[in-house]
């Protein structure tokens, strides 16, 4: 589906591939059928190109269209929207309440359900990590009722939390899938999402994982957790033993 609009389409991605956010632009840009080029970033050497792109954060995803940078990858998901209108279905829903409603929701998956989540991790003290495990439950517990609000379709309920397809908070949500396994793994926890506690995200999970675009691009939940056994472990140590010399 190349068109001349998408000419010059370039996604700077992560290297390790378990970016939850890099994946985010990645399922947009196969939702919308359009072909970019994937420049992979190594995060602990920046390129110039990633540091003019995203001077204020200095993160990955970048979209670039054209020339032009378009950083965070929310608002790339709402950018390809607007700038492909025609390709595949809406990311965002038409009707304008539900479209801040899933912006509302998928600000709280980034602010509040993965903070507390890693959160789990980042602790040693006992109190403190049950702390973030009641807030990741009790914020699995509030999108699960969400999600009966926003899949709410006529009389019957709609497979996502866009409706019929997926949609911005299925795409926000959907990127954490395997952190959350892979965080409740390395815990000794059992599964976050079980279908006696969260039984429609459960499902939601199920499907999100099988729908294309998805299927080939989320990673599995062990390369997520290599990669917190070996770089984010690492580093928080560091940042930990730096704060208590300084
Ligand atoms: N809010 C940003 C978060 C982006 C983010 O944290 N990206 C990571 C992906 S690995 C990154 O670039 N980390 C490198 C760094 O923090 O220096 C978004 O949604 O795009």
């Amino acid at each position: 589906m190349a068109g001349a609009q998408e000419q010059g389409l370039k996604l700077l991605g992560a290297a390790s591939g378990v970016s939850p956010y890099v994946i985010r632009a990645q399922m947009g840009l196969g939702i919308k059928g359009l072909t970019y080029d994937y420049l992979p970033e190594d995060t602990r050497c920046k390129s110039d190109l990633l540091l003019v792109s995203n001077p204020v954060h200095k993160k990955l995803p970048v979209l670039i269209h054209g020339g032009r940078p378009v950083c965070e990858s929310l608002i790339i998901l709402e950018y390809l929207d607007d700038a492909f209108p025609e390709n595949g279905a809406s990311i965002l829903p038409v009707d304008p309440y539900r479209r801040v409603v899933a912006r509302f929701w998928a600000a709280y998956v980034d602010s509040k359900l993965f903070p507390s989540c890693i959160g789990i991790l980042k602790t040693g003290k006992p109190q403190q990590r049950a702390d973030k495990v009641e807030e990741t439950l009790s914020a699995l517990g509030l999108l699960e009722s969400a999600l009966a609000e926003c899949s709410k379709k006529g009389e019957a309920e709609a497979p996502f939390f866009g409706g019929g397809s997926l949609g911005l908070l299925d795409i926000a949500l959907g990127s954490y899938l395997p952190w959350l396994e892979a965080i409740g793994h390395l815990a000794g926890m059992p599964p976050f999402l079980d279908a006696a506690r969260t039984p429609k995200l459960a499902t939601w999970a199920e499907r999100f994982r099988a729908a294309e675009p998805v299927r080939v691009l989320l990673p599995a939940a062990d390369k997520v957790e290599e990669y917190i056994s070996t770089v984010l472990y690492p580093k928080w140590k560091a940042a930990l033993t730096a704060l208590a010399t300084n």
